[in-house]
């Protein structure tokens, strides 16, 4: 497979820590405090983050494959045989090994992923799990401009983007991202999108804070994460996990709030906190499917399918390229 390429796996970069840094000092020296939530998901919180998944609470992961399960004879019937699928940020795998095993004499998987390490793991899973699909894996930062390599077959191309990943986004940034893919893919395109659907604030706001304290301990190792490898001292006990339904932008939004007045060193600067005062950490935006047909209009896809559970927790979307 020409063009696609696979790097050894690499400790550390040197660069992602400037990029923490850089990132860290901006948000931190910020009126409203923040840090971009892509800095969560460290080898510890990526750890947390699959611990997640299987708490009673957090009932994206298990909805959304329940769907894949129950209605995969539909969506094999809608995508139709030979499709080449585009993974944008495969996690571990697993909803690709079931997407493939489902689907019909499909005729690649393309896994693309800026973690290198990650992307090895990937592509030995779903070779060994679904043999017979030849699997090109693709080094990139799905999150900016890319394009595949021409050893990807250009028919019958199916992205695939789920776990509702696309609820990190700013919904004009969602837009973005989904015009990056449509571009990518190429005409003729689909693309089979996750999205975690609008629901009461009870449930939204016990999902991202589990009484395990799983999530809390997700987002605290943020804090953990700029101690280990920013030199940074933040009293990690003296912040509390928050996790608060904002109805009016509809999503679900995480913070770090200190317990008390405090000061933290960070790459020689001085951070410091007011009694009560957060760091925003994440947005997971939640979708109306009106919404999420509007926002796939605007980047050029058409709806042509949703599917959903019996409790309309979760959807997941057939888009056509326009
Ligand atoms: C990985 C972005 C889909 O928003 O539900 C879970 C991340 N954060 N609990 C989500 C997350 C806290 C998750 N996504």
């Amino acid at each position: 497979m020409s063009g696609a390429r696979l790097e050894r796996a690499s400790p550390a970069p040197a660069g992602q820590r400037a990029a923490l840094r850089a990132d860290a000092l901006a948000g931190l020296t910020a009126p409203r405090k923040t840090l971009p939530c892509k800095w969560l998901y460290d080898t510890e919180g990526a750890r947390l983050f699959e611990a997640i998944t299987r708490q009673p609470e957090y009932y994206p992961t298990r909805t959304e494959v329940g769907i894949l399960r129950e209605q995969a004879p539909a969506i094999a019937a809608a995508v139709g045989p030979g499709a080449t699928a585009v993974e944008f940020g495969p996690g571990d795998g697993g909803k690709a090994v079931l997407l493939l095993s489902r689907l019909q004499a499909p005729a690649a998987y393309v896994p693309v992923e800026i973690a290198p390490e990650w992307l090895d793991a990937v592509a030995s899973r779903v070779s060994e799990e679904v043999p017979g699909v030849p699997v090109l894996p693709v080094v990139a930062d799905f999150a900016r401009a890319f394009g595949l390599p021409s050893g990807v077959p250009r028919e019958r191309r199916l992205g695939f983007f789920p776990g509702s990943t696309i609820g990190n986004f700013e919904p004009t940034e969602a837009a973005d991202l989904l015009r990056r893919f449509r571009a990518a893919l190429g005409p003729g395109a689909r693309l089979l999108l996750g999205a975690d659907l609008v629901k009461g604030r009870a449930m939204l706001e016990a999902a991202y804070d589990d009484a395990a304290g799983v999530t809390a301990a997700f987002n605290l190792n943020l804090l953990h994460r700029l101690n280990r490898e920013l030199e940074a001292d933040f009293d990690v006990p003296a912040f509390r996990h928050r996790a608060v339904w904002n109805a009016e932008e509809e999503r679900v939004e995480m913070y770090l709030e200190s317990l008390r007045a405090q000061r933290a060193r960070l790459a020689g600067r001085e951070i410091r906190f007011a009694a009560g005062e957060t760091i925003h950490t994440e947005n997971s935006h939640k979708y109306r499917p009106e919404r999420l047909e509007a926002l796939a209009d605007a980047a050029g896809w058409r709806a042509r399918a949703m599917w959903t559970d019996q409790g309309r927790l979760f959807s997941v979307w057939l888009l056509d390229a326009r």
